[in-house]
């Protein structure tokens, strides 16, 4: 192995020596694919997995085995420009940095704990020793904090893999990193592109940074730790091969779906597989615990979507479902823990009137919710709409024993509300229509970021771009060779690896 190691080492060094980038000796297994004009695959070398917006766990030889310094700490991580999350997660990040190796490799990881908890790390998919499986008080005993394990083990699969804490409500908090195994044999055919994303989901009060692990009800979703319009756009070359590698862990499944191509499903969370396996699609549901490999020709010139398709997650803080929460009602003052959390203080907890929220509500709804469609995120959002004041809003939605009450004035929902949509955005009418707002205030040009989430990625994109992205949803940009080379040069400029 080490033999092998040391041919692919001499050639990536003639390879950095040609002027392809000393990148390439770093991380080990890579191909800048354009440099030599040739696919990777027909050099014999796998394409470096891109893991957007997330970093790559370094690594150094220790006598033939890579060796990797993994924490699990708590950690800020950033969804979207200003929300800041506390999460649980590794070495800095949620989900952890990718864990990039070789078929055949013999890994060492140094684990330690920085959390407040016992925690242990299991190695989702890879068939290794029952006691580096990293199951606490079963294969190991749980690593107190402040505590380290030494895991090893030799790499006998290649895919796309990923390890996670095995105490589940840690996992709910972020604790999830990709480890992708590179093939001995590269897949054929090769690709150009290779990508991983991390699918994740967070429940968060309002007002709170710390996500409700006991919530079923999202409204933070992620690829990568970040929520769109936050997601570094997956910048292709026209007729490139393309792979993205999809992983779930969390309470949902997610349909993840591209625009305007269609894709190959090559592996799962099972490893590469066969090719009359290889299932044509445009949508594939990501199961948690899974893992999915997209392959498809970039041959679609444009800007096109990938993203999950359940609705509530293709939008960020997504409050419009909570009833009397958003409706100009707004989160009582003084609220209990218990009542804040819709733990019933009375009556039968599984009765129609708390069943159908019990375990999941965002609180207040498991007592309050009402057949309310959705709405502006408080009353102070409803004043600024044309026709919309809060005499509007108290007539619509009145509220036995609870008479509304204009809320305080919100300067920033004023100054981001206000005059927001075009004039002819909203119907004259829209107030009698039943149903009517949906969509009116989560997205337009008016609610874009473009300049808090530019990237050199972002280059080029129709002004406004941004305010119409939310939740689990990235670009994929099919684009010539000249705007591939501006982009990739903007990026060499920004000091961007792989
Ligand atoms: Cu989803």
């Amino acid at each position: 192995m080490e033999k092998k190691w040391n041919t692919r080492r001499g050639f990536l060094r003639r390879l950095a020596a040609a002027g392809a980038g000393g990148w390439a000796l770093k991380a080990g297994v890579l191909a800048p694919a354009a440099a030599l004009g040739e696919t990777p695959a027909q050099r014999g070398l796998n394409v470096p997995v891109r893991y957007p917006n997330g970093r790559k766990l370094p690594w150094h030889w220790d006598n033939g085995v890579k060796v990797f310094h993994l924490v699990a700490e708590p950690v800020r991580q950033e969804l979207i420009p200003g929300t800041v999350l506390d999460l649980w997660g590794y070495s800095g990040s949620a989900p952890g940095p990718m864990i990039e190796v070789n078929e055949g490799d013999r890994v060492r990881i140094l684990f330690e704990n920085h959390l407040p908890e016992p925690t242990a790390i299991h190695w989702h998919g890879l068939e290794i020793p029952n006691d580096m499986d990293g199951v606490p008080g079963i294969t190991q005993p749980y690593i107190v904090p402040g505590g380290r394990f030494t895991y090893e083990f030799t790499l006998r699969q290649n895919g796309t893999y990923f390890y996670h804490s095995h105490m589940a409500m840690q996992e709910m908090l972020g604790m999830i990193g990709p480890f992708i195994i590179h093939p001995t044999v590269p897949y054929s055919p090769a690709v150009q592109h290779d990508f991983a994303i991390v699918l994740q989901e967070y429940a968060v009060l309002p007002g709170n940074s710390v996500p409700n692990t006991m919530s079923m009800e999202y409204n933070w979703l992620t690829m990568n730790g970040k929520s769109a319009p936050a997601i570094t756009p997956l910048v292709v070359r026209l007729g490139d091969r393309v792979r993205v590698r999809l992983m779930n862990l969390g309470m949902d499944g997610h349909p993840i779906h591209l625009h305007g191509m269609q894709f190959w499903l090559t592996g799962t969370e099972g490893g590469r597989q066969p090719v009359s396996n290889w299932i044509r699609r445009n949508t594939v549901w990501v199961a948690v615990a899974q893992a999915w490999d997209c392959e498809f020709e970039a041959n679609n010139p444009g800007t096109w979507m990938l993203h999950c398709h359940l609705p509530h997650h293709m939008m960020n803080n997504m409050a419009s479902s909570v009833g009397p929460m958003t409706r100009g009602y707004g989160l009582p003052a003084g609220i209990s823990m218990p009542a804040g959390m819709g733990m019933p203080s009375s009556g039968a907890a599984l009765s129609p009137q708390y069943g159908p929220s019990m375990g999941r509500g965002m609180g207040i709804s498991s007592q309050w919710e009402t057949p309310e469609a959705n709405g502006p995120q408080h009353g102070g959002a409803m004043a600024a709409m044309p026709g919309m004041g809060p005499s509007v809003a108290r007539q619509r939605h009145p509220r036995p024993g609870q008479p509304y009450e204009s809320p305080a004035p919100h300067q920033a929902a004023a100054g981001q509300m206000h005059g927001m949509q075009p004039p002819n955005a909203i119907a004259p009418n829209a107030n009698q229509v039943p149903g009517f707002p949906q969509d009116a205030y989560m997205e337009g040009p008016q609610m874009n970021m473009d300049q808090a989430v530019a990237s050199p990625e972002t280059y080029g994109l129709p002004p406004g771009w941004s305010g119409f992205m939310g939740g689990m949803m990235v670009l994929v940009r099919v684009v010539d060779d000249a705007l591939y080379q501006k982009i990739q040069g903007l990026r060499r400029q920004a000091g961007r690896k792989a």
